[in-house]
């Protein structure tokens, strides 16, 4: 029933959340539209339809760590008898990179519109904003419209912050930028130590440029801090620079272009140093300023910002909520595609179905990755008590590190259980190569109730690093050596 609405379901946002909804409801049968817009950084970087993901985060960020693996695997190759006659020659060519990088994203931004035109959404380039609950104005190209839905779905993501000190704005860029820089990044300050700021300083010294990250206060807030640190390790033994406890105060431009940077530790002491570039990673803040949410009666969360949803619907039942923008939820692109997909079924085919946030895998693609489903050793700890979880843990050797002789002092895994009989699995964690493909199975047994009975009883595959999970044996509470034997 379409009602007296022009739409059964207007969607704000064509990044990950909101297209995955718009194609299943439109597979559904109703009439839906797409407004996508993106506001050009303050480097004036843009990009095209598909949203986060596509352009400025996940599938560039990916294919720079992996340009990064490969000039690491280039070394070991070495090793393993492939000769390069001009090995000395060996560079990394970034415009190759960054081209290479934007062509990929160019094709997907268009198999995104291809797809939504045989789906038979609408595709409106234009900024949305609500004028009440059932109408949203939309301004495509200097002219306005007004369009109605039955539904409205905010899925406009959000972007990064920049600390409010003198330069950052004018000198600084962000993960929006990074991806496209024209002009190789050079020596560089990452500024915030969250995934984000560390996989940007992770790829950009595997491709040779001098990273530094600035660390206000711990590593990977909200991840397993053991985890965290060994992943600091790892980066420190590969070349990247850390400081910790401090926070940048102003940066300046020097005449031949270079930024010099003040920053302060927790003395108040003052320090500098000059850099190319300095990359603002301190989090991101959901588009929500520009909705007027207020014309339709939807309120923000404690942080005035993002969208606090039950079951994805906000405290106006047509208008509902997906993906980053949501308040409290893992801001992941699986999610915002899962979510979405599912309140689609809901809203136009009669499901019941809602999304389970719990125990949803993630990686950090850090130089070396750390993946890890479920509960931190400390949420565990927390939840349950000391006396009732175990922990088990080891260091590993990847088979294929010993003829370059790599570092492997810090690969490592661990399983946090329940410690009770049969010892539910509350959470993995593993940092190695190909971290995210080792979790991503494990994922799923968890959510069929993973069990440390489970994983021993499973027939591991020789010689992988995942079959370290079906080899542990060592918990911490024994205080035996975690080391390998050999
Ligand atoms: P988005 O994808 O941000 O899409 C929102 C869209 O709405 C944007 O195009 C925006 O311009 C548009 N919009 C905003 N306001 C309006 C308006 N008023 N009118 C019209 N359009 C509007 N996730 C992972 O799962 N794995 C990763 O490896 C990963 N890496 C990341 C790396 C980086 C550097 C970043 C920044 C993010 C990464 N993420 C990763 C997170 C992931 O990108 C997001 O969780 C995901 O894109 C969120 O989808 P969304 O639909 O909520 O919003
Ligand atoms: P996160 O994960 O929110 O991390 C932000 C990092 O920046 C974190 O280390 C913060 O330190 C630090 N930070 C925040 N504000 C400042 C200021 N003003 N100065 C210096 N350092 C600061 O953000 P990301 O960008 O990595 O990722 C964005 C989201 O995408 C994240 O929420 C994920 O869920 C997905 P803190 O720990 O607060 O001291």
């Amino acid at each position: 029933s379409r009602e007296n609405f022009q739409y059964d379901l207007i969607v704000i946002g064509g990044g990950s959340g909101g297209l995955a909804a718009a194609k299943e409801a439109s597979n559904l049968g109703a009439k839906v539209c797409v407004l996508d817009y993106v506001t050009p950084s303050p480097r004036g970087s843009k990009w095209g339809l598909g949203g986060t993901c596509v352009n400025v985060g996940c599938i560039p960020k990916k294919l720079m760590h992996q340009a990064a693996l490969l000039g690491e695997a280039i070394e070991d190759a070495k090793s393993y008898g492939w000769v390069f006659p001009q090995a000395e020659n060996i560079a990394h060519n970034w415009e190759t990179l960054k081209e290479a990088v934007q062509g990929h994203i160019k094709s997907v931004n268009w198999v995104t519109r291809v797809e939504l035109r045989d789906k038979k959404v609408e595709y409106i380039n234009g900024l949305g904003s609500f004028l009440d609950a059932n109408t949203v104005h939309a301004v495509v190209k200097g002219t306005e419209r007004k369009l109605t839905g039955k539904y409205i779905l905010i899925a406009v993501g959000g972007r990064p912050r920049y600390p409010n000190i003198p330069g950052a704005l004018e000198y600084g860029i962000t993960s929006d930028d990074i991806f496209s820089l024209t002009k190789p990044p050079g020596k560089t300050l990452v500024v915030g130590a969250g995934y984000i700021g560390l996989e940007c300083a992770g790829f950009l010294n595997g491709l040779g440029y001098k990273a530094t990250v600035m660390v206000r206060s711990i590593l990977l807030r909200g991840f397993d801090q053991q985890m965290a640190q060994i992943i600091e390790a790892e980066m420190r033994h590969k070349g990247v620079n850390f400081l910790h406890r401090c926070i940048p105060k102003k940066v300046d431009k020097l005449p031949d272009g270079k930024l010099n940077v003040t920053w302060q530790n927790e003395q108040k002491q003052e320090f500098n140093d000059v850099f190319d570039t300095v990359l603002f990673a301190i989090g991101r803040r959901a588009l929500t300023q520009d909705l007027h949410l207020e014309k339709a009666g939807v309120r923000t969360a404690a942080d005035g910002e993002k969208i606090d949803a039950v079951d994805e619907q906000s405290n106006v039942p047509n208008v509902y909520a997906v993906g980053d923008v949501l308040y409290k939820r893992p801001e992941l692109t699986p999610v915002a595609i899962h979510a979405g997909r599912l309140l689609a079924r809901r809203l136009f085919a009669d499901s019941k179905q809602c999304m389970d946030y719990d125990n949803v895998a993630t990686t950090v693609f850090s130089p070396l990755e750390y993946g890890c489903v479920g509960l931190s050793e400390e949420v565990a700890i927390e939840r349950f008590g000391a006396d009732n979880v175990e922990v088990y843990h080891g260091y590993y050797k990847p088979t294929e590190f010993f003829i370059p002789q790599k570092n492997y002092a810090n690969c490592y895994l661990k399983v946090v259980a329940k410690r009770e009989d049969s010892q539910k699995v509350l959470g993995l964690h593993f940092i190695g190569p190909s971290a995210g493909e080792v979790i991503q199975g494990f994922a799923a047994a968890i959510k069929l109730n993973l069990t440390v009975k489970d994983l021993m009883e499973t027939v591991g595959i020789h010689p992988t690093i995942a079959e370290e999970f079906t080899r542990i044996n060592i918990t911490k509470r024994s205080g035996k050596d975690p080391n390998p034997a050999s």
